[in-house]
């Protein structure tokens, strides 16, 4: 399928963001770069209608087609088959045609005088388009199979290998399988199987990818865009350029903690795995991480543990000892929200998600979160087990799912996350409030120790997710801009690829990689072709929110201690952010949720400051970087 215009996006986490209407509307460096000579897509209909009579239409119309692309993809991602494929691309390619209309006719109200409301809607319409609709119905359909196919070999991929003792037949494994040995087996060459053994799938796709980039590039030209990341960058409610600098002051507050963290585990894992495997001046052997793309460490923690066997929290351990299945998951991530006081799910998300991995037909496992039609119809997919990651992703989730929610009365065009970030920090922020004190309220563990060992065992767990990241959230899109930029050609595209990984995760493979292999598009948003830098700004938000609602909740003490469970006070705050959805620029929403108009990284340093002092002292001595 492709990854739809907006809808795709929007409804697995939100897409499309905005312009600030000030900026945009009288700001020409903010606009796209297109002419203002009379435009060959604009038709004549702008005198007959005003421009706030073309923003409701508009919004009412996207309620019906976001209805048909949402049920077409979302049959197609969970039961892959050919005609689930067929009928997903053609339902891309309607939502594109609709699209390229409505986009021709908005052109004619770009220079109007707008009320704010509208200008917003407007911008949330025109800029921050994930994809956009190229000119020829050839293209549409092919842009769409392209999509279509890439997912759904993304989605149903394995790796196989010859049956120990039976010549002739094979044994197969998912993604899933895959994973489950990068975070459990602890054997470095069984690991490099796993982890190569992923990298088999993504080159049969590279052709696709490369002919997909161009016709995305040709859309986004219609649209005055130098090229697609110039309309993903527009999505901020501030000039493109400007949004880059953001990117780049925020990593560059957060990189010594990263630096400090990445040192600490390089000298753990090289205890564990031998200074021949993990050579203390070099970049970290990407397998040896816990996840299959270094993302986030938080399965190696039994190897870097600083103080072991004080304060230990086993979250899967404790799940698989309750019992709990997946709907008990999900129910103890509603619980959360519910005693926020925000509503239960309606009985509908219960009937229609899918939380579990079917045996029997091939689905996308990868965890995404639906809004259906726009009102109660919301769903998840997710291949939910008994573990600490899927436990805190269906928190993830259902963060979505309770946006979703709280902006469903609102115009379709404000729908949205303040910005793409805000709508995947919400099920995050959720998570920081998983304190021991809160595991054991619900009843996961019967005791929890609170001494300073534990305290830095707590924030290392944490950091090996959270601060791991941070670099990884980064480059996924400082690669991709380049390839729609055409900085990086298809010939260099795995060698830049690694370039990145080195420079900022100080990560490494460790046998050689070729022009052969797709390392990137390893990674499901690449292959779905979601952006990425949401995420990063994310990490830095969640943090954020969590020290907001900590305030809100009346919590006094140091922040990795507090859990807003049961704040009604904090819950009435994060129900105003969710509600204005996409209504207003974020820095607005952000200003009334919590006092700021910045992203900034000044959160996650503090909450992190007893681990980063743990650290530097533990580094003490080596030659930290690579
Ligand atoms: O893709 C996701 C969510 C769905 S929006 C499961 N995440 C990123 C990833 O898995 O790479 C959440 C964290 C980062
Ligand atoms: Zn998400």
């Amino acid at each position: 399928m492709m990854k739809t215009i907006n809808i795709k996006t929007r409804n697995i986490f939100a897409l499309r963001t905005t312009a600030i209407l000030a900026f945009c509307i009288f700001l020409a460096s903010c606009q796209p770069s297109s002419s203002t000579k009379k435009d060959e897509h604009a038709d004549n209909t702008a005198d007959a209608k005003t421009v706030d009579a073309f923003i409701t239409e508009t919004s009412e119309r996207y309620l019906e087609v976001a209805r048909e692309i949402n049920a077409a993809q979302w049959a197609y991602v969970t039961y892959i088959n050919d005609d689930t494929a067929y009928l997903a691309s053609k339902a891309n390619e309607r939502l594109m045609a609709f699209e390229k209309e409505v986009l021709a006719e908005a052109r004619n109200y770009k220079d109007k005088p707008m009320s704010a409301p509208t200008a917003k809607a407007y911008a949330n319409l025109t800029l921050g388009k994930v994809l956009l609709p190229p000119d020829t119905p050839a293209e549409r359909a092919e842009l769409a199979q392209l999509g279509t196919n890439m997912e759904g070999v993304y989605g149903a991929g394995k790796y196989c290998t010859p049956k120990k003792g039976k010549k002739n037949e094979q044994d197969c494994r998912d993604l899933n399988q895959l994973s489950d040995v990068l975070v459990k087996s602890r054997n470095y060459d069984e690991l490099l199987d796993a982890w190569t053994g992923w990298r088999t799938v993504a080159p049969s796709y590279k052709k696709d990818y490369v002919r997909y980039v161009e016709i995305a590039n040709a859309g986004a030209r219609a649209y005055g865009f130098s090229d697609l990341s110039a309309s993903w960058k527009s999505g901020y409610d501030m000039p493109s350029a400007n949004f880059e600098a953001e990117v780049e002051r925020l990593w560059t507050q957060v990189e010594p903690l990263y630096k400090s963290l990445q040192c600490k585990v390089r000298t753990d894992l090289a205890k564990h795995y031998g200074k021949d495997k993990v050579p203390l001046d070099q970049p970290i052997p990407a397998h040896l991480l816990g996840n299959m793309w270094s993302q986030q460490w938080g399965s190696i923690y039994d190897l870097v543990t600083p103080y072991p066997g004080v304060g230990d929290l086993d979250i899967t351990a404790a799940l698989v000892k309750s019992k709990k299945d997946a709907v008990a998951i999900t129910k103890t991530a509603e619980n959360f929200f519910t005693s926020l006081g925000l509503q239960s799910l309606p009985p509908s998300f219960w009937q229609k998600s899918m939380l579990t991995k079917p045996r029997d037909r091939e689905v996308v496992c990868h965890a995404s979160a639906w809004s259906m039609d726009s009102k109660d119809d919301v769903r998840i997919k997710e291949c939910i087990e008994p573990t600490e990651i899927e436990f805190e992703t269906i928190h993830h989730e259902l963060g979505h799912i309770y946006y979703f929610l709280e902006y469903k009365d609102k115009p379709y065009l404000f729908q949205n996350g303040a910005n793409d970030g805000f709508h995947e920090a919400i099920g995050d922020t959720i998570v920081l409030s998983m304190t021991p004190g809160y595991l054991k309220t619900i009843g996961l563990f019967d005791k929890v120790e609170n001494n300073q060992k534990a305290v830095i065992n707590q924030q290392m767990k944490l950091a090996l997710d959270k601060v791991a990241f941070l670099p990884f959230g980064k480059i996924i899109d400082q690669w991709r801009w380049q390839v729609f930029s055409g900085k990086i050609k298809q010939e260099d595209y795995n060698k830049s690829w690694w370039q990145l990984v080195e420079e900022y995760q100080g990560i490494r493979s460790a046998v050689p990689r070729s022009e052969d292999d797709f390392d990137a598009g390893a990674k499901y948003h690449i292959a779905a072709n979601v952006p990425y830098t949401r995420y990063f700004i994310a990490h830095i938000l969640q943090f954020q929110f969590h020290k907001a609602l900590c305030d809100a909740a009346g919590f006094k003490g140091p922040l990795h201690e507090c859990s807003i469970y049961n704040s009604k006070e904090a819950g009435a705050k994060l129900q105003t952010l969710l509600a204005a959805g996409s209504s207003k620029p974020w820095q607005d929403v952000l200003e009334e949720a919590i006092g700021t108009r910045e992203m900034d990284a000044t959160a996650i340093l503090d909450y992190f400051a007893p681990l980063k002092t743990w650290l530097d002292e533990q580094n003490k001595g080596q030659a930290c970087g690579w």
